[in-house]
Formats: structure tokens, C-alpha cells, sequence
């Protein structure tokens, strides 16, 4: 028995959702509201201390972190493999797993958190903005939502999370021409898809992803058929809410001309 706890539209559990659609999985999910701080429930830390989902429950094994689960989903329940055989394989789809929950995991949360959660949170009370801003005792992520909250695109958290994007597209643009494609990982479609897919799903979304892939027709290539599995759609878009679509590509939308200004003067910076 699997039971999922997920937030709706939390783009670390997009990647999960997508392993077990993949695998044709049954599970039960168990909504978590991080709006009104339900991850901080004491019940739910013992789950997962650091009070964030998804968190997965398979019989008497809690697995926190999406990169572990999905792995460990792969391992257990073997049938459509998502893990290359081949250890130096392996270790390439490693590290992507190890560039997004290193870099593109918080890029992703403060491009979205500036666009569209943060007028979300201004609608929040004090107390619950500073209970979510205090999370369990994180002040690395203490400051950085402050910071965006407080200035969003001016914020020098922006500039990483855009450089880490671009870095990312670059090494997606070349390790798609090295390995030939479609995939990551070359003809086989792996969790190192899986782990990019919600990350360049959610620039689309929020209406920013053409200012990295103008110049990349290998990543919009990978992108167009990633589009086409059912379990992108049925794991990302399916799931949201329409009101989440239309503020996402309206607020995501209005942030393109900073986004690409950043962009801009990071290349510009670049002494290569
Ligand atoms: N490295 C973790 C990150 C989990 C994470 O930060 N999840 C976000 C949603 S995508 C969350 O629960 N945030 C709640 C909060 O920051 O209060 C993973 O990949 O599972």
C-alpha cells in the first residue's frame, strides 16, 4: 500500500506523480495545505522533519525527498524501468538528480514564489507568513523568502536562480547533442527526464521558458515530446486548478521583461 502525501501544484511531487503514472501505480494521496501550514503539524513532522512534501508511505517505510522516492519507487516495483542498468548511465542520471535538488529546485521556487506566490502570501496573515518564512529552522530558506518577499526581481536570489537555469539549459542543450538524443540519457527515457520535466514544465507555465530556449532547438525538441507522454499532463496540468493555470501565465508573464534582463546581463557578464 502507498500512500502520498502531496501539496497540489508542489513541483517536487510533480516528479513523483510522474514515476508512478509511469509505472502504473495505485496510491492514496493525502493533501497537505502549505498555505495554511499544514506541513508544520506534528503529526506530519515525524513524516518528514523537515516539514515539506511529498512524503511517501510504503507499508512501514516513510521515504521523504522526491529524487529517493522516485528511486525507490523504481527499485521496488521494477516493471518499466526508469533507471539505467549501466552504472556510468546511472551516475549521469544521478547527476541530474543532483543539479536540480542542488540549484533548480530553489531556482524554480523563488522564479515562482517572486511571480505568483508572493501576491498569494501578501494576502496572508502576519503570523502565518512568518511561520511559513521560519520553516522548522531553516534560516538559509528563512532569508531567501524574506528577501523575495520583501523584493522580488530585485532580489540577488533572482540572479542565481536565473544563472542556474541558463546553466542548466546549457548542459541539457549539450548532453542532448552528445548523447543523441531524444532523451537525457540518450534513446532510453529515464528519471533524469522525470526529475527535469516539472522544472522546464513550470517556466512554460509561467510563461518564461522561450527566454532560455530560443537558441536550444535539442531542449525544445526534448520538451515537445516530453509534452506528448500522458503522464506530463496527467501529472502537472491535470491536477492544477484553473484559477493556479491563469495566475500562473498571467503573473509569470508579467515578470518575462525583468526575467530576460537579468538573463541578459548575467551572459553579458560572462568573460566566455
Ligand atoms: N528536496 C525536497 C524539497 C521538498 C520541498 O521543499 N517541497 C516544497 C514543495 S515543492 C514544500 O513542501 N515547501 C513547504 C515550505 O517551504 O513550507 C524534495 O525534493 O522532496
Amino acid at each position: 500500500m502507498l500512500k502520498l502525501y502531496i501539496s497540489p501544484n508542489s513541483i517536487c511531487t510533480q516528479k513523483v506523480l510522474i514515476t508512478l503514472d509511469e509505472k502504473s501505480l495505485d496510491y492514496e494521496p493525502v493533501v497537505i495545505n502549505l498555505f495554511t501550514n499544514e506541513q508544520y503539524d506534528p503529526a506530519y513532522l515525524k513524516l518528514n522533519p523537515k516539514g515539506v512534501v511529498p512524503t511517501l508511505v510504503h507499508d512501514d517505510h516513510v521515504i521523504p525527498e522526491s529524487s529517493l522516492i522516485c528511486e525507490y519507487l523504481d527499485e521496488v516495483f521494477p516493471e518499466v524501468p526508469l533507471v539505467p542498468v549501466d552504472a556510468y548511465q546511472k551516475t549521469r542520471m544521478r547527476m541530474w538528480s543532483k543539479l536540480i535538488d542542488e540549484q533548480i529546485f530553489e531556482a524554480t521556487r523563488e522564479i515562482s514564489f517572486s511571480a505568483h506566490f508572493r501576491t498569494r502570501m501578501q494576502g496572508m496573515s502576519e503570523e502565518q507568513r512568518q511561520t511559513r518564512f521560519n520553516n522548522v529552522g531553516d534560516p538559509e530558506r528563512t532569508a531567501r523568502y524574506t528577501e523575495i518577499f520583501e523584493k522580488g526581481t530585485d532580489s540577488h536570489y533572482m540572479l542565481e536562480s536565473v544563472a542556474d537555469y541558463e546553466k542548466a539549459f546549457k548542459k541539457m542543450e549539450a548532453d542532448l547533442g552528445t548523447g543523441g538524443g531524444p532523451w537525457l540519457l540518450g534513446a532510453d527515457y529515464s528519471l533524469a527526464d522525470i526529475n527535469m520535466i516539472p522544472y522546464v514544465g513550470r517556466l512554460e507555465f509561467l510563461n518564461l521558458l522561450d527566454i532560455w530556449l530560443q537558441e536550444r532547438p535539442l531542449t525544445r525538441a526534448w520538451w515537445a515530446l516530453a509534452l506528448e507522454r500522458p503522464s506530463t499532463n496527467a501529472a502537472i496540468r491535470a491536477p492544477m486548478a484553473d484559477k493556479d493555470w491563469e495566475d500562473m501565465q498571467k503573473y509569470g508573464g508579467q515578470l518575462r521583461g525583468e526575467i530576460t534582463r537579468i538573463r541578459d546581463d548575467y551572459l553579458a557578464g560572462l568573460s566566455h
